[in-house]
């Protein structure tokens, strides 16, 4: 009989701009590999070559500003793309998917942000993630001023980035909206503590859900 094969698993970490998303995802796939399981960072958009010309036509500056129902479609074909060819092949052999944001975001920024109708995004991102969905999810909690200002300290603002601050209020607010209404996969972290001991939490509560799963 062959032996047991390793389970792959989606693990994705969301927030507002700054919260220290790259960060933490980056240091999650460190301790996973250190653990000896395969794991693999990504991130959305951009997780393909496709998926990376979309990223440039979404947060360019300079061009035309996508209408609301423009911005989500090219956010889902990033997302289609990403499933098919990367997210979706790699659970399937067994890795460990880390991705440094995925569906939440969508429903944060593009229903709670931009106020598309929510039923309509959830549909919509069913569709383009074809039953690939995150085992657990670490959303990283923090006031939109100080991630903003995290971020501009790393670089010039991106189109999203330019956005008003009570867009960037009603995206946290979303985050916190998805976390309440699915606890069990969900865990909110306080942001604003050192890079450390976020990763240590993260890392525990990943191998826990890991073994369970
Ligand atoms: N978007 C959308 O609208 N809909 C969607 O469906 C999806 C995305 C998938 C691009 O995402 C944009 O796309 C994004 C949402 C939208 N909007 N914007 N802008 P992105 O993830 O590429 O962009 P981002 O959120 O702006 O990423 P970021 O600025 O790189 O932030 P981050 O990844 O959360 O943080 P970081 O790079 O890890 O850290 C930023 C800085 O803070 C860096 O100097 C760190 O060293 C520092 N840092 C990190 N953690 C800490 C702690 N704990 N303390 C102090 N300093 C820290």
């Amino acid at each position: 009989m062959s032996a047991r094969r390793a389970r792959g698993a989606l693990l994705t970490v969301e927030g507002v701009e700054g919260a220290g998303k790259t960060t933490q995802a980056a240091r999650l796939v460190e301790a996973l590999a250190a653990s000896g399981r395969e794991a693999l960072l990504t991130r959305e958009p951009g997780g393909t070559a496709l998926g990376r010309d979309i990223r440039r036509m979404l947060l360019a500056l300079d061009g035309e500003v996508p209408a609301p129902e423009a911005e989500l479609l090219l956010y889902l074909a990033d997302r289609a793309q990403h499933v098919r060819r990367l997210v979706g092949p790699a659970i399937e052999r067994g890795a460990i998917v880390v991705a440094d944001r995925f569906s939440d975001s969508t429903i944060a920024y593009q229903a709670h942000g931009r106020g598309l109708p929510l039923e309509t995004v959830r549909v919509i991102d069913d569709f383009a993630r074809g039953g690939v969905a995150p085992l657990l999810t670490f959303v990283l909690d923090l006031d939109p001023e100080a991630g903003l200002a995290r971020a501009r300290a790393t670089g010039p603002a991106d189109r999203l980035e330019s956005e008003e601050i009570a867009f960037h209020r009603r995206v946290r607010e979303g985050f916190r909206a998805i976390a309440a209404a699915s606890p069990g996969r969900v865990v909110v972290l306080d942001a604003s503590r050192p890079v450390d001991e976020i990763a240590r939490e993260i890392a525990s509560t990943a191998m826990r859900r890991l073994e369970g799963a």
